[in-house]
């Protein structure tokens, strides 16, 4: 009871662990063993990382991301003996959600743009060897000849373009609205300069098929839909097919589909673009400023992974 409150105190002021301690008339803040009868036991790393049972709560199988957790597993000492719990991005936030509720430690494979970081007070942990990179582009990619093909899509899509802070926004009100094509629909109506701008000197044309592949994330649903409306708006026949970063990649190089604006590159999906490089075009990005990495709970006394403790 009495850590309890102390652990909410702390939450609730912001107050580092080390004020707290101070507050507590400890000597040392600054070294572990100190804390160790003073009620603040669970905050120190080891046991933290014990809890957690040396598992980071990932996400589904198939995302790029998934990859990259497990290299960081295999390239920081400090997660030597840790496994990645891999299951849908579904289950990763309902874990999430109920670890703050409960206020227990839990690290998750997390990413930006996404609601999560406006619905809980979460931070990235530092990650001082760059394998989650440093800023991530998402890219608009299309089929090698669709430019001959569709130029007018190939200009739309082309043009393209989000601030970061506009998609967030949108994230957000998806998620409280529960409806991303909804959400999508109310951008184009209320954005028509933008849409404008978009589309300026581009003809329409009548109920050209086109198909678009996506990765089933939030971000993308979003902006993929836009997509959509935009090109419908030109007379576009468009069909949107779901699948997994490794799928979107093969169906554009194959042309089976002809064009994509979820690649994230270039950590979370760098190696498969370099496999199919050169069968596909690049038309840059649709958004700057994406991230992805590690997260905890802000209220978890830890800053980076190198932070946590091995398994061993
Ligand atoms: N994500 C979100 C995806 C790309 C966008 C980071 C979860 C992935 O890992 O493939």
């Amino acid at each position: 009871m009495f850590n309890f409150k102390w652990k909410k105190l702390w939450v609730i002021t912001g107050l580092s662990l080390s004020l707290v301690v101070a507050g507590c008339g400890q000597e040392d803040p600054n070294d572990a063993n100190a804390s160790e009868d003073d009620g603040q036991t669970e905050t120190t790393t080891t046991n933290v990382s014990e809890k957690m049972e040396y598992t980071i709560t990932g996400i589904d199988p198939g995302a790029g991301q998934t990859e990259t957790n497990e290299k960081a597993l295999a390239e920081y000492e400090s997660l030597a003996g840790w496994e990645q719990e891999v299951s849908s991005s579904g289950a990763m936030l309902t874990a999430l959600d109920g670890a703050i509720n409960n206020e227990d430690p839990i690290i998750v494979a997390a990413w930006s743009p996404h609601y999560m970081f406006a619905k809980w007070d979460i931070k990235y942990l530092e990650d001082p060897k760059g394998v989650f990179g440093e800023e991530e582009k998402i890219k608009t990619v299309v089929r090698n000849g669709l430019k001959d093909d569709m130029p007018n899509a190939y200009t739309i899509l082309d043009r393209l373009y989000w601030e970061l802070s506009v998609l967030e926004e949108a994230l957000l009100t998806a998620q409280e609205e529960n409806d991303i094509e909804q959400v999508a629909q109310q951008w184009v109506d209320e954005n028509s300069e933008t849409v404008a701008e978009w589309t300026e000197g581009v003809e329409s044309v009548e109920g050209t098929s086109i198909e678009i592949i996506l990765t089933p994330w939030e971000a993308e649903t979003f902006t993929t839909n836009v997509a959509k409306i935009v090109l419908e708006q030109q007379g576009f026949n468009v069909t949107l097919t779901p699948v997994d970063p490794s799928v979107m990649f093969e169906s554009i190089a194959t042309g089976d589909a002809d064009a994509s604006l979820s690649p994230w590159i270039p950590a979370t999906h760098g190696a498969l673009y370099e496999e199919y490089e050169g069968q596909f075009e690049d038309l840059g990005a649709n958004l700057e400023g994406a991230k992805i990495g590690l997260a905890v709970p802000s209220y978890m006394d830890i800053d980076s992974i190198e932070d946590l403790e091995p398994a061993e």
